[in-house]
């Protein structure tokens, strides 16, 4: 079976984005089809300012949602990434394989270094080096395929730089994975600003649908959602950014292709009413079913023990072959 690894980290809580572009896909299909780790890489919420008992709180709460959308501990592994020390182990010796240019070049480093600046605050060294974290949580599992969004493939493209660079130098050790993003939804934009990303680190939340929102506020964030000038209805991300978002999420929602559902509104009111219907629809078996799971904490306590063993169990072999090709005396 196909090798699967994916994750979502803690740094505020989970979106319409997170669900659409990655969680939902990973309970219907992926877990069905694969042999699928996911994880809350909660250390690479350590990257920017952070408040401890913030970010236990938000691991958690990912992980109870990502049960609640599906995810079946007997069909997948769901895991911490800080429970699995082969993570970090494995990443100095890809900060050993990559180069100060590869690193400065990744997107979220110069846009997250930017905004820390500008709010005076210090950037931290791991926001530079994380991608070799990353790189490392799918490289420790001989990861296949990493299901993500959009915003993630230039950090799959260097893992596989950095994997074929340490099978050619050290000999072949990892599995060169590929990235796969979902047919529509791949990049939910942000209902206030259709130009950038729906993130659940956003600091202003009124364009973001979060997975617990209840109806009524999803609703209004969906009906004042900003739309383009001029009335019609049309498929086009350059022209018409805002409607094609809606449209994209309404495609996610129902199953249907978004140029066609174009085709079927004359104003963008019952557009929205649509899109805010299908959310809601969407999201109301992942809310009932989290409430459910939060009033049994010692369930996911023990969910995520024994994924972590089981994930530690797959990890170590190919992360000792890593320290004994690079050059490292074995223990
Ligand atoms: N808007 C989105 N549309 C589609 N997919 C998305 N994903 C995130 N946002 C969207 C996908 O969800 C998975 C987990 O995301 P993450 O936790 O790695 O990142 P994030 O939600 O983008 O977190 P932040 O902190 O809000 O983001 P950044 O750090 O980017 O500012 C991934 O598969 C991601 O593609």
């Amino acid at each position: 079976m196909k090798r699967i690894f994916s994750g979502v980290k803690p740094t505020g809580h989970l979106t319409l984005g997170n669900y659409l572009g990655a969680m939902r896909r990973w309970a219907e299909v992926d877990q069905h089809r694969s042999d699928a780790l996911f994880s809350v890489v909660d250390l690479h919420a350590l990257t920017v300012e952070h408040d401890p008992a913030r970010v236990r709180r938000l691991s958690r709460q990912a992980a109870t949602l990502l049960l609640a959308s599906g995810l079946d501990p007997d069909r997948c592994t769901l895991f911490v990434q800080s429970h699995v020390d082969e993570h970090a182990r494995l990443s100095y010796l890809l900060e050993c394989t990559a180069t100060d240019g590869e690193m400065r070049r990744m997107i979220q480093y110069k846009e997250k270094s930017a905004q820390a600046r500008e709010s005076g605050q210090s950037v931290r060294l791991s926001l530079l080096t994380y991608p070799a974290l990353m790189a490392a949580d799918i490289l420790a599992y001989r990861t296949e395929e990493v299901p993500v969004g959009e915003d993630q493939t230039q950090h799959v493209e260097l893992t596989r730089d950095l994997a074929v660079r340490f099978n050619q130098r050290y000999g072949h050790t990892f599995t060169v994975p590929r990235v796969t993003h979902p047919p529509v939804a791949a990049r939910v934009m942000d209902l206030q600003d259709p130009a950038s990303k729906m993130g659940k680190s956003n600091a202003v939340g009124a364009g973001i649908v979060y997975l617990l929102d209840d109806a009524d506020v999803v609703r209004k964030k969906v009906m004042r959602a900003v739309t383009d000038s001029g009335h019609e209805v049309a498929y086009d991300r350059e022209e018409r950014p805002g409607v094609t978002n809606l449209l994209e999420i309404l495609a996610a929602c129902t199953g249907r292709d978004p140029k066609e559902l174009a085709g079927a509104y004359a104003s963008y009111g019952t557009l929205k009413k649509d899109v805010a219907d299908a959310v809601v629809e969407v999201l109301r078996p992942v809310r009932e079913r989290h409430a459910e799971l939060a009033a049994d904490p010692a369930y996911l306590d023990e969910v995520l023990r024994k994924g972590a063993d089981r994930a530690r169990g797959m990890a170590r072999p190919t992360v000792d072959a890593a320290y004994r090709a690079i050059g490292l005396l074995p223990a």
